[in-house]
């Protein structure tokens, strides 16, 4: 662990008016008061403040308390763990993936609240939240940051953005976490820009993947700033899973889909912007178009993944732009080693910007997200275990899924051994509304629902997409529900239509037993 004293953290405060304020962790901790609303830089494990949350969690297993812990997305194990295991967070939003928090979530131990990532900048800034003695807020107490480097202009962030920007905007005190293990190279790699609150908003001037239109610092009032802390924790980032037979041939079935909608004139030859969601589906089908014949492609979306690194090495990229590099711990290891020929490539910005539905509709976003489940109909369950325990959250999948020219969904028709079917009777939470999906996509096959009634859109996902195993069994429900409500616009019977689930609840299968 360096101290205040090491040559190349003190290196990277160049503006040496700060210097002042250098302290070590336990100082800075020791700071925040039970109570207070802390909003964490970066997004997923990337970018996110290490020592400093690591030291309040060690100040609150002698003097437990608690407070809100406001961030991008989901972050690193000292704030969604340790924090946890402590029972230091009363509050959290808007989006987490960690298997200890979310066990607390699911036992009522802390309070969550989901939202669209594109919404929480503004949310946070517009008084929409609360603090623990029920007062409105604009902002949270502290700001914790993770900085490559500190200019005289400003803070550079460092592999993720998430909604930095807007805390050290709104907080009333500062933290900054300079770390020396990400290379100052990334200097350059961001496009910091805030928006004003309505009615004085004007269009995000955004029409192409790489356009730049902010600043590459965070501005932050010097006054502010109290503790300039070193740090040399890596990112710890998350495995993914290796490329299986069902994820081939996921990326082979959007493929050939994107290929045939190129070849019937309702895409461009390099397609349109594309954006995939979080996780091992959405990396595995990123990795159908590295084999694919497309050229020239740009990417607008939230996180990028190690399969963005094969399509620029691959050179099938233009431009990626999101808010935060989530690749596996080899993928973040690739990104240092090549970061020159990279971060050309790359543009991170706040979430509020990655994530817009101005910009996504703008430039036509293809969009591509998982499903836990869905519904004969169309809708989708990205978040709810079986309608009640959350999974991870919506993050931007509603954000794009809502306003992309093609909204797509991708999942394993069945999971858990085939004891779960992801095509169910009705969604036992919804979170996509059949308005906002139109193609989806298992190892199974492609149901293109554009244009469909509900009842033709039935057919299409059972006979598409289900596993067969699961085939008849939800035919049989279509046809008895169509049966049972005269043929009306979205059959269903109410008494049956969680069988699935409850059937899973009592054997441990959807499947009947023989
Ligand atoms: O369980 O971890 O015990 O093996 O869920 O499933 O198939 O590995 O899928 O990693 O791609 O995650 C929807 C959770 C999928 C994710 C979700 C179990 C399954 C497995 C993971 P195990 P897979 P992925 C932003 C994009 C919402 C946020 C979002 C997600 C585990 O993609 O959080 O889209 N999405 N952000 O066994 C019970 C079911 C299940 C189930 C799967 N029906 N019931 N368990 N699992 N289906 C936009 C961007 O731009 C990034």
């Amino acid at each position: 662990m360096i101290d205040t004293n090491d040559s190349e953290f003190l290196s990277r405060i160049e503006d040496k008016s700060l210097l002042s304020k250098v302290c070590d962790a336990k100082t800075a901790a020791a700071m925040i008061q039970p109570g207070d609303i802390i909003g964490i830089s970066g997004f997923t494990p990337c970018g996110y403040p290490k020592i400093t949350m690591h030291e309040l969690a060690e100040r609150m297993k002698e003097n437990p308390f608690q407070v809100d812990i406001w961030t991008g997305a989901s972050t690193g194990s000292q704030i969604d763990q340790e924090l946890v295991e402590v029972n230091g967070v009363r509050l959290r939003t808007p989006y987490q993936t960690n298997g200890v928090l979310r066990k607390a979530i699911n036992a009522g131990q802390l309070g969550y609240i989901d939202l669209h990532l594109s919404h929480s900048a503004q949310q946070f800034r517009e008084g929409f939240f609360k603090n623990s003695k029920g007062e409105h807020v604009t902002g949270p107490d502290f700001a914790v940051v993770e900085a490559c480097k500190i200019t005289p202009e400003g803070i550079i962030p460092t592999t993720a953005l998430g909604n930095t920007p807007v805390f050290v905007s709104q907080a009333k005190k500062v933290i900054i976490e300079v770390n020396t293990t990400q290379p100052v190279a990334l200097e350059g790699m961001h496009d910091i820009y805030e928006m004003p609150n309505p009615p004085f908003r004007k269009p995000i001037p955004i029409t192409h993947a790489g356009d730049r239109i902010g600043t590459t610092y965070i501005p932050v009032d010097p006054e502010k700033i109290v503790a300039i802390v070193p740090c040399d924790m890596p990112d710890v980032t998350r495995p993914l899973a290796a490329l299986d037979d069902d994820a081939i041939a996921m990326g082979d079935n959007l493929v050939e889909f994107l290929t045939n909608e190129v070849k019937q004139g309702r895409l461009p030859e390099n397609l349109l912007p594309l954006q995939s969601g979080v996780g091992n589906v959405a990396n595995a089908v990123i990795n159908g178009l590295v084999r694919s014949d497309f050229k020239n492609l740009s990417v607008y979306t939230e996180v990028i993944q190690d399969g963005m690194f094969d399509l620029i090495d691959a050179d099938k990229i233009d431009m990626i732009s999101g808010t935060s590099l989530s690749p596996s711990p080899a993928g973040l290891q690739r990104f240092y080693d090549n970061i020159e020929t990279y971060r050309k490539k790359i543009i991170l910005r706040p979430e509020e910007i990655s994530n817009n539905g101005e910009v996504v509709r703008r430039i036509g976003v293809i969009g591509m997200n998982t499903a836990l489940e869905m519904d004969i109909y169309g809708h989708v369950n990205s978040t709810h275990v079986t309608g009640t325990k959350m999974m991870n959250g919506i993050g931007g999948s509603g954000d794009f899924a809502r306003n992309a020219y093609l909204s797509c969904f991708f999942c394993h028709s069945t999971t858990k051994h085939g004891d779960i079917s992801a095509v169910v009777p009705m969604c036992s939470h919804v979170d996509h509304t059949e308005h906002d999906t139109h193609v989806f996509i298992s190892e199974q096959g492609i149901a293109d629902v554009r244009g469909l009634t509900p009842k033709e859109r039935a057919k299409v996902i059972i006979n598409n997409v289900a596993h067969p195993d699961y085939r008849d069994l939800l035919m049989d429900y279509y046809e008895r529900a169509c049966a049972a409500c005269g043929n009306s616009q979205t059959p269903h019977i109410l008494k049956e239509a969680f069988a699935f689930h409850e059937r899973l609840a009592e054997t441990g299968s959807m499947k009947l037993k023989k």
